[in-house]
């Protein structure tokens, strides 16, 4: 199997924590496309004790070359049947395989160029040894030839066997053989040996997951005529040629691909998928109704509510806009922070409580019910564990944080917003503070005395003017009218500002609002549960492609139920 496609299977395995399959394991006999040689190609004999697997490779090559035995441990070496000009490159590959285990006999026919002709032990006798070498071999081997004896092939450990190594090679590639069918045929005719094939056929089909029955070739290793013997050597022997050979190892990929691909649709996936997407809504429901909703709500209401807030939100843009009028700046200066003073409050107060409880405890509560309904939140929250004390009160202290960035924020972009007047107001603003201060007591006066009188008394009367305009009654009278003007003046500057302010921030969007860092503070609890799907989205996609790369379609619950 290639890298990515083992990682796709090991991620999956990771997520569904399910059994491993057969043909994932390192040693399972599956077919090594990769590590092939372009030019030649592995033929063996796979099958049971006794079969006839050494009489048939010696009737097919018309001469003695494997060992045949009635009795006993019977074939133990694999037996490599190679082209001359072969025999280094095959003695290289097979020393690698299975070393110190096999035997090479050379041959000059150069139409068997390529072709590497196995006699192999058994695959099913008290020999574990047997076995472990014709499995190795079967991981590099394109075509298998699945031999049984007619009396033993219904036996179940070679149709095991074969189940295993059609997931990664195509039976297209394999060949089937009943041998020994010169016995059935003496006792109960040539009808019987074709039953017999046809029932073998049923059961590699069923093995194979294949909907056409292959085809069955019956023999007898005695008689090179009989049955059919002919086609079957034509089969094996006949010459693959390159391009042959590349479309036959398609093929298996393909094989392989599918096989992979219906395991990976298989393993559950979806359900777990589904399954976390449930839990991560379940979760939002519950931290929404219990803790966010309200807690905005709370907080939502303070600010527009709470005097105390509005004042620590508002009054440093009071101080910045009535700072551009004169004298009244003064009177901002020292009555302000009087006023301000009864008015300190520390915003994160709003949000440690909420219902008389913590909001730690809230939290506590709510994941504590979270791993109740799914033991997979103990996994995903391992890190931060909610439910516990630390935790917990570790992200009620991060939502106080937030929050009270936010309304410093608020503050700054209230102050950014309104600290400055408008022009008019700049212009407007000297004039009815220092023009009011120079015109009533100063120069209103003097003018009106210098507009009544005539030229001639014009330097007396002024003078008087002027001279009981410095009288002490005069200053106090001035003075006092002077001071109620301003306060009014100040009160009514100070409530001006407040209310523009105060509307503004009635019709303020969602986004802008302190509030808002809840719903992050929310998305951030739930961070955990959200990655999860995303993982779990993203494998699925991968298996999605992976499936219809390989020519296989999800079957959807329909289809399953029928
Ligand atoms: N009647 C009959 N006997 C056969 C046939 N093929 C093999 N035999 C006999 O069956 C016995 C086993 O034959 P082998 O070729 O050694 O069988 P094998 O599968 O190589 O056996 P192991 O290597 O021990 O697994 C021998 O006595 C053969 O003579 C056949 O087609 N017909
Ligand atoms: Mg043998």
């Amino acid at each position: 199997m290639d890298a990515p496609i083992r990682q796709l299977v090991d991620q999956v395995l990771g997520v569904t924590g399910g059994r491993r399959p057969d043909w994932a394991n390192d040693q399972a006999p599956v077919l090594q496309i990769q590590s092939m040689n372009d030019s030649i190609y592995l033929i063996g004999m796979i099958g049971g004790k006794d079969v006839g697997k050494s009489s048939l490779i010696n009737a097919l090559l018309g001469q003695s070359i494997a060992r045949v035995s009635g009795f006993g441990e019977g074939t133990r070496r694999a037996l490599a049947y190679v082209f001359q000009d072969d025999s280094m490159t095959v003695r290289r590959q097979l020393d690698q395989i299975i070393p110190d285990q096999f035997d090479l006999i050379e041959h000059t026919q150069p139409s068997g160029q390529g072709r590497v002709l196995l006699d192999l032990p058994d695959i099913d006798s008290i020999y574990s040894e047997h076995v472990e070498l014709t499995r190795r071999l079967l991981r590099h081997m394109l075509y298998p030839v699945w031999v049984q004896s007619i009396e033993k092939y219904a036996d179940r450990e070679p149709i095991h066997l074969l189940a295993t190594v059609a997931r990664s090679n195509t039976p297209e590639n394999f060949l089937f053989v009943l041998t020994k069918s010169d016995q059935v045929a003496n006792r109960h005719g040539k009808q019987a040996v074709d039953e017999l094939k046809s029932d073998f056929a049923d059961r590699v089909a069923r093995a194979c997951q294949i909907v056409d029955r292959p085809v069955v070739y019956a023999v007898t290793n005695t008689d090179s005529q009989a049955f059919d013997f002919p086609e079957l050597a034509r089969k094996i022997l006949f010459r693959r040629t390159p391009e042959r050979l590349s479309h036959d190892r398609e093929a298996a990929s393909r094989r392989q691909r599918q096989t992979v691909a219906r395991w990976l649709l298989d393993a559950g996936l979806d359900e777990k998928l589904l399954i976390a997407k449930r839990l991560h809504d379940h979760a939002g429901q519950v931290l929404v109704s219990r803790v966010v909703e309200p807690l905005v709500d709370q907080v939502t209401d303070r600010l527009i509510h709470d005097p105390q807030l509005q004042a620590h939100l508002i009054e440093p843009t009071v101080n910045a806009r009535l700072g551009y009028w004169p004298i009244v700046n003064m009177i901002q200066a020292t009555l302000g922070p009087v006023l301000s003073l009864t008015r300190s409050v520390r915003p994160a107060d709003i949000s440690q409580t909420l219902a008389g409880r913590e909001i730690a405890s809230h939290l506590r509560g709510i994941f504590a019910e979270l791993v109740q309904s799914d033991p997979m939140v103990l996994t995903l929250y391992a890190r931060d564990k909610l439910w516990e004390h630390e935790p917990s009160d570790r992200a009620s202290a991060g939502l106080q944080q937030k929050l009270d960035l936010a309304i410093q924020k608020h503050r700054k972009g209230l102050s950014e917003k309104f600290s400055r007047p408008g022009f008019l107001t700049r212009m407007v603003a000297p004039v009815l503070t220092i023009g009011v201060v120079i015109w009533f007591p100063i120069l209103q006066p003097i003018l009106q005395t210098l507009l009544q009188d005539s030229a001639s008394d014009l330097t007396r009367e002024t003078i008087l003017t002027v001279v009981e305009l410095l009288s002490a009654s005069y200053l106090l009278q001035s003075v006092g009218f002077l001071a109620i003007y301003f306060l009014i003046l100040w009160m009514w500057l100070r409530w001006r500002t407040t209310r523009r302010i105060q509307r503004y921030l009635r019709q303020k969007t969602e986004t802008d609002h302190p509030a808002a860092v809840i719903l992050e503070w929310q998305d951030q609890l739930l961070e955990p549960i959200r990655q999860y799907v995303e993982q779990l989205e993203s494998l699925q996609t991968k298996i999605d492609e992976f499936a219809a790369s390989a020519g296989v379609i999800r079957s959807r619950p329909s289809d399953q139920a029928a």
